[in-house]
This record gives structure tokens, C-alpha cells and sequence, in this order.
């Protein structure tokens, strides 16, 4: 079993005072910071992700979509929260970056040498990953359910996560399918197991 750490969208814009502020969405960066520094103790690769939007695209209210403005590409809300330390070099996927794609999975990301994760994880012999970030109920979950469909084990990182709960509860909904498809959930107790 070999183990990558993946850290989905912890940009300003989900962040309170963002554009589209998840309820605690800070929350996370200290407790993701722990995840990190565990991690590279334990010789365990780390990769991010980023909502990367032109200005004009499907995904906002202002053009059919559901969201508001948020996380346009070189913006300070697409910006990484500023306490978040991600080591240098990590590996970034770019995801939302076309005017049609919504992008809410890390796995539909390409990095920066235009690969797509998968291939990346692949390459380094990844079996396992560990998901944690924003939002619970929408990337996390989509970055879950991708890495299991395509026969990665995934672990969702439960205390490193916070929901947009446009509807109350689900973000443990989303959880609870996550769960249902066969994810663990996990917290900073069992990391790295
Ligand atoms: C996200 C809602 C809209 C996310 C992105 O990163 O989870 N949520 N766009």
C-alpha cells in the first residue's frame, strides 16, 4: 500500500469572507497543516488542487450556472489561504479552468505538465489516498468518488473538511455516500496508519 496525501481547493474564496465562504472553511488549514507535516515525515507525496475559472464561465449565477463568482484565475480569492503550508514544489492540479467545465474533481485536473492526477499517482505506485479540504459536499466529495471509481482506496480526512451546505446536513450526506461507496473516513488519530 502506498499513500498520497491530496488537499482540494483550501482557496480565500471558500474561506470566510470569500466569494462562496464555507462555514469554518479556515478551520481546516491547521488541522491540514498537521496532515502535511505528518506526511512528509512519513516520506508520503502531497498534492493540491485549485478552482482555477475564467471570468466567464457556465459555473457562475451570472451565466447559467449555480455559484457565484468565485476563484478567477490570478484573483486573490483563487489564491491558496495564506497560512496553508503546502511544501514548495507540490504538485498542483488545475481544475474549472475552461468556460464549460464545472471541474470539481481533482481527477478531471491536469497538473502543471498537463498530465492528468491519475497518471501522476499511478507513476509513483499510488494505491491510497487521503482527501481533505473544501468543499466536503462538493470537490472532496467528487475527488472521493473519482479516486474510488478508478480503483483508487480513499480515506476522507473528516476533520481536515468543511461543507457549503447550500441545503443543511449535506455535508454529512455527502459522507455518508462517500462512505457507501467505499471510503473510510479518518482523522488525524489514525494518519498515516
Ligand atoms: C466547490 C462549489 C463550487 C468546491 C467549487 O471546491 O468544493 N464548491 N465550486
Amino acid at each position: 500500500m502506498s499513500d498520497a496525501l491530496l488537499i482540494v481547493d483550501v482557496q480565500n474564496d471558500f474561506c470566510p469572507g470569500g466569494a462562496l465562504a464555507v462555514a469554518e472553511g479556515d478551520a481546516v488549514v491547521p488541522v491540514l497543516n498537521e496532515y502535511i507535516a505528518r506526511a512528509q515525515a512519513a516520506g508520503m507525496p502531497i498534492f493540491a488542487s485549485r478552482d482555477w475559472h475564467p471570468p466567464v464561465t457556465r459555473h457562475f449565477a451570472l451565466y447559467g450556472g449555480p455559484w457565484p463568482v468565485h476563484c478567477v484565475q490570478g484573483t486573490p480569492g483563487a489564491a491558496f489561504h495564506p497560512d496553508l503550508r503546502l511544501p514548495p514544489g507540490t504538485p498542483i492540479a488545475t481544475t474549472g479552468d475552461t468556460a464549460e467545465d464545472a471541474g470539481y474533481s481533482m481527477f478531471e485536473g491536469t497538473l502543471d505538465d498537463g498530465r492528468p492526477l491519475a497518471d501522476a499517482l499511478r507513476e509513483r505506485g499510488i494505491t491510497r489516498v487521503h482527501v481533505g479540504g473544501l468543499a466536503t459536499d462538493y470537490c472532496v466529495r467528487a475527488t472521493v468518488l473519482d479516486a474510488l471509481h478508478q480503483g483508487f482506496e480513499a480515506r476522507v480526512l473528516t476533520d481536515a473538511a468543511r461543507g457549503v451546505n447550500v441545503t443543511p446536513g449535506d455535508d454529512q450526506r455527502a459522507l455518508d455516500e462517500m462512505a457507501a461507496d467505499g471510503a473510510r473516513l479518518e482523522t488525524l488519530r489514525e494518519f498515516p496508519s
